[in-house]
Order: structure tokens, then C-alpha cells, then sequence
């Protein structure tokens, strides 16, 4: 115990001084929950660091992917680093990708400034948010000045992970139809900038206006969220972007939104960490036998889940 207490602490002062080498070896073990990553979270808590964090979202084949790898670029002009976490299964990080994603990103591959990962949920206890909002504590805590956030936006959790980033991006493209108009309804409200990609297509000013028109209905009183128009493939509009990103930041600062949003996202965490210990809880409380014989009770109609479920609260003495 001794010798891995004095692992976690030699770990936490190399992600603290930002070594590349300890940040990927802690981002594996928060990944996997592993033994130590309480106690290697626990110890990074208390520095949060000073991130900006950047939430890209929108359905796949948008060109996230491409407009974070722009974003990225950008940035290192800038001479700012940069954590880069995908959570699109689908991404180009993951090594399932296209080659010219593969190449694309290499450009990055060995600059120290930039690190990127893309999330594998091993067993994590609280599920893929929890373990994206673990692996952004890592990054934050090792200093990066921007983190970028790479998600599909389907499901609860990815759209808890965008809505709850500083800045929230919102990715779409000409021609998508009926998919983005579902898509719009659902994100309407977290995007603190829409970004309409593949501008080189036919439809992007159609698309601006038809955000436009969607933006002037929603806010009545709340931000406007700029819409940029970007073609990600030729690095077109990346400044434009950055800029109206930069300025949505300084906005929300002066508004209270961030402050807002950072609340959310740590009453977020909180809700998670209590959600996934209770239900660790419940079910070292019933053994395999015993769910059967739940179970079959249940599909005989015996009882329904939620008498079942106040059972085995009632027998935790909850
Ligand atoms: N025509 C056009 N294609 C683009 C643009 N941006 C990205 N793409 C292409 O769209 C495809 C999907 O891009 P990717 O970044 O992987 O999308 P993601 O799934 O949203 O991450 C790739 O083949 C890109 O080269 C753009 O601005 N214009
Ligand atoms: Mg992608």
C-alpha cells in the first residue's frame, strides 16, 4: 500500500508539472477507475488549472473532427497547449479511422503542446460522462490552457458533456434535412456558437438563415449565439471561429453563464459519483441468486421493479 500511495503521489506532482508521460498514465487509470484514480483525483481536486473548456458537437461527418484538428493548429500558433478528448467511438483518434484522419492528426503526434486521446469507458463506475469529466480534471490539472471536446451529441451524457463545457459548439452542414432539424430542436438551447461547415456545399447561406431565424425565436432575452461559417477541409473560417469563440468566452464571463455552467457541471459530477455509489451499493447488497429470483418474480408479475427496487432499498436500511 505504502509503495503505491507513494506511486499515486509521484504521479500527481508529474501531471501537476505537466509531464506528458505521467498525464497519459493517469488519463489509463481514471479511464479504467482503477484502484488508485480516487486517490490520484482526490490529490489533482484542489487544481483545477486554468482551461478553457471547448465543447464540439454535431452529427457525424460534419467535420468535427476536421474543425478540432484546425482548432488545434490554430491554437499552437497561438502558443497555447492543447488536450484534445473524442468521445465519438466513430473518431479518428481511436486508430478505426480513414487514413487521411490518421495522417491529418499525425501533424500533432509529436508535439508535446498537444495531447489527444479519445475515450475508452472500460468499466468506468459512473459511465462515459463521468469518465470524460475525469479525464478533463487530468488535463486541466497538468496545465493545457484549452481543452477540446470532441462528441456525436447523442445520448443524456454527451449532451451533458457539451452543455456543461465553458464554450459550446455546435457543428452542422448544408443538406443534412430532416436529421438536423431533430438535431436542432435537441441542442438549440446549449449552443453558445454554431459553426455551419462544408460552406464550399450548396445550402450553407440557407442554413445560416434558417439558425438564424430558429437563434431569434429561442433567445429572447439570453445570448445570441454567433453562427460562423467555416469549410474545415481547406482551414477556412478557423480564425473567424477562434475569434467568436474568444468573445463568447468573455461574454458568458461578464453574464454569469460560465459561473452557471461550471456549477452545473459540478453538481453534475456530484449527482453521478452519489448515482454510481448507491447503485455499486444495491448490488453488493443482493447477491446473483437473489436478482434471479427478483427477476423471475418480476416477469411473473409478482411485483413490479420500482416494489422490487424499494426492497432492497428498505433492506439497506434506505
Ligand atoms: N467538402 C468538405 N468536406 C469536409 C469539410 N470538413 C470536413 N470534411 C470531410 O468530411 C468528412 C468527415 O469529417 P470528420 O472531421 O471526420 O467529421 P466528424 O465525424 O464530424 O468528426 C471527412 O471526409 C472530411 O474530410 C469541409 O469543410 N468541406
Ligand atoms: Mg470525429
Amino acid at each position: 500500500l505504502a509503495q503505491a500511495l507513494t506511486d499515486v503521489a509521484t504521479l500527481t506532482q508529474g501531471v501537476l508539472a505537466g509531464d506528458v508521460r505521467a498525464v497519459a498514465r493517469a488519463i489509463t487509470l481514471v479511464e479504467n477507475d482503477a484502484p488508485d484514480a480516487g486517490t490520484l483525483l482526490r490529490a489533482l481536486f484542489p487544481h483545477p488549472g486554468h482551461a478553457l473548456v471547448i465543447g464540439v458537437t454535431g452529427p457525424a461527418g460534419a467535420g468535427k473532427s476536421t474543425l478540432v484538428d484546425r482548432l488545434t493548429a490554430a491554437l499552437r500558433h497561438q502558443g497555447r497547449t492543447v488536450g484534445v478528448v473524442a468521445v465519438d467511438p466513430s473518431s479518428p483518434y481511436s486508430g478505426g479511422a480513414i487514413l487521411g484522419d490518421r495522417v491529418r492528426m499525425q501533424a500533432h503526434a509529436l508535439d508535446p503542446g498537444v495531447f489527444i486521446r479519445s475515450m475508452a469507458t472500460r468499466g468506468h463506475l459512473g459511465g462515459l460522462a463521468a469518465a470524460t469529466d475525469d479525464v478533463l480534471a487530468v488535463l486541466a490539472a497538468a496545465g493545457r490552457d484549452v481543452l477540446l471536446v470532441e462528441t456525436v451529441g447523442v445520448g443524456q451524457d454527451e449532451v451533458d458533456v457539451i452543455a456543461t463545457a465553458d464554450v459550446s459548439v455546435v457543428v452542422l452542414v448544408p443538406g443534412l434535412g430532416d436529421e438536423v432539424q431533430a438535431l436542432k430542436a435537441g441542442i438549440m438551447e446549449i449552443a453558445d456558437v454554431f459553426v455551419v461547415n462544408k460552406a464550399d456545399r450548396d445550402g450553407a447561406a440557407q442554413l445560416v438563415d434558417e439558425i438564424q431565424s430558429l437563434v431569434a425565436l429561442a433567445s429572447q432575452d439570453a445570448r445570441r449565439p454567433e453562427i460562423v461559417q467555416t469549410v474545415a477541409l481547406r482551414d477556412e473560417g478557423t480564425a473567424v471561429l477562434l475569434a467568436a469563440i474568444e468573445t463568447c468566452r468573455l461574454d458568458i464571463e461578464t453574464t454569469g453563464r460560465l459561473a452557471e455552467k461550471r456549477r452545473t457541471r459540478i453538481e453534475r459530477q456530484f449527482e453521478r459519483a452519489l448515482h454510481a455509489r448507491l447503485w455499486r451499493h444495491a448490488r453488493e447488497h443482493i447477491s446473483e441468486a437473489e436478482r434471479e429470483t427478483i427477476l423471475a418474480r418480476l416477469l411473473r408479475r409478482e411485483q413490479d421493479p420500482a416494489g422490487a427496487a424499494d426492497e432492497v432499498l428498505k433492506r439497506m436500511g434506505l
